[in-house]
């Protein structure tokens, strides 16, 4: 089944005439898949219809902030009702806290948080906080994790800097990665040599507590524990980058699921429910060091958009108050990766961690780092993605993404996704 992407392509052209690459975020150029991007027309629930009116079954999710899908009810009339009064005002409205006391309540060990409008600025914030709260300079990341585009942090970034086959960016000062160290994802000697290396200079240890940026790796027994113990014993603050995991894995994010407490969280995505917002939180102690509280600057004229802050707040009730949500939600997500693992067999691995997962052509071998990501095969990812959007399957345009499973998705979506699997797998083997 071909579908036609017409109006997609005028738009993609007119697009690429005033925006740089036809889009306001690389990765939805579809550069690394070698085709044109879907312009889409309208979300319902599980599914968008692009702009020639093709279906699809959406694991993007807007890259992982609609966990109960597009245009929910409850989210639509939030937003509608907070425009309806102003759509900003500089100035602090009731919804910012009520925000934060939810956050508070479903994050254990979350004393405070500060909003901003995207996980970009929250990471870049925490930086500045733990720098500023150690008296120290150097931050350790890990290769193949991505924190947004903070220019220390895009150095072997994963996501659209991966994906581009661009690990380091131009324009990014080499003064300003010369504090950025980089160590092996799952493996704690690589920090330990760092730590040692730099003794009393780390400010903090920064990591995707799932790596959800170059596919989906999942932290190995231990990674994550051992990250705590050495930042504990090097006097560096942990750094949880959640802007993926937070209130995805769990309601407590992946604090709580892997039972590790960072010293400072990052967020966005699903705080936002599809609405522009960053957050980065923890202790009141580190907290009450941000301005005007302390002096660690930080500011924003639409942080805390009181429409950002009620669509974010009605998708968190909506959670908070269901208690079986995330066992729900993680059962159809076993059952769609436990169809697709099924479908690719022999062809292609899949990793997953509650509703985050990744088909990997990684020749069978698991993906437990960066440089076992890079070794994918780019191209046998492109003929799949390329198969299962011509069944109508919306995935994201890149080996080195997640797909992510939301409330919404319905056993017939899964259904229909593990069918197109099935057909498009048996293609490929018949071509191999
Ligand atoms: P934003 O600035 O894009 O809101 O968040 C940056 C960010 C920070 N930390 C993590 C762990 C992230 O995954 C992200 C952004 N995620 C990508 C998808 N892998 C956003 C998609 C895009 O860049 O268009």
């Amino acid at each position: 089944m071909s579908l036609t992407h017409e109006t997609s392509h005028r738009l993609f052209a007119e697009a690429r005439q005033v925006l740089p690459g036809g889009v306001d975020s690389p990765v939805r150029a579809y550069q690394s898949v070698g085709l044109e991007p879907p312009f889409i027309a309208r979300g319902e629930g599980s599914h968008i219809i692009d702009v020639d009116g093709n279906d699809y079954v959406d694991y993007v999710d807007s890259w992982g902030p609609l966990i109960l899908g597009h245009n929910h009810p409850a989210i639509r009339e939030a937003v509608i009702s907070a425009a309806s009064r102003g759509l900003s005002f500089g100035a602090p409205v009731a919804g910012e806290a009520d925000l934060a006391k939810l956050m508070c309540r479903m994050v254990p060990g979350l004393e405070m948080v500060r909003f901003v409008n995207s996980g970009t600025e929250a990471v870049m914030s925490a930086l500045r906080l733990a720098r500023a709260a150690t008296r120290r300079d150097k931050v350790i990341k890990f290769e193949g994790c991505y924190h947004g585009h903070v220019d220390s942090m895009l150095v072997k970034a994963g996501s659209g800097a991966l994906t581009g086959g661009v690990p380091n960016s131009p324009g990014v000062p080499a003064a300003v990665t010369a504090d950025t160290l980089l160590a092996t994802y799952n493996d704690l000697a690589s920090v330990e040599r760092l730590l040692g290396e730099n003794e009393g200079q780390v400010a903090a240890i920064i990591v995707e507590p799932v790596a959800a940026n170059m596919g989906v790796v999942p932290p190995e027994a231990g990674f994550l524990a051992g990250l705590r113990a050495l930042c504990d014993k090097a006097g560096s603050l942990l750094i949880f980058d959640e802007v993926i995991t937070g209130f995805r894995l769990a309601a407590g994010g992946a604090q709580e699921r892997f039972g590790v407490r960072a010293d400072l969280v990052t967020y966005g995505k699903v705080i936002g429910a599809g609405m522009p917002v960053g957050a980065y939180g923890g202790s009141r102690k580190l907290m009450e060091l941000v301005a005007p509280a302390g002096p660690v600057y930080q500011a924003g004229t639409l942080s805390g958009n009181p429409v950002a802050m009620a669509a974010g707040a009605a998708q968190l009730e909506i959670i908070s108050s269901d208690a079986g949500f995330y066992d729900r939600l993680d059962e159809r997500a076993a059952r769609l990766t436990q169809g697709l693992a099924r479908a690719c067999a022999g062809t292609a691995v899949v990793q997953g961690v509650g509703s985050l997962a990744c088909v990997y052509f990684s020749a069978g071998a698991p993906v437990r780092c960066y440089a076992d990501a890079l070794a994918c095969d780019t191209d046998a990812f492109s003929a799949y993605f390329a198969g299962m959007l011509d069944r109508g399957v919306y995935l994201a345009p890149s080996q080195f993404e997640a797909l992510f499973v939301s409330a919404s998705h319905s056993d017939a979506d899964i259904d229909a996704t593990i069918n197109a699997a099935r057909e498009v797998f048996g293609g490929l083997r018949e071509r191999a």
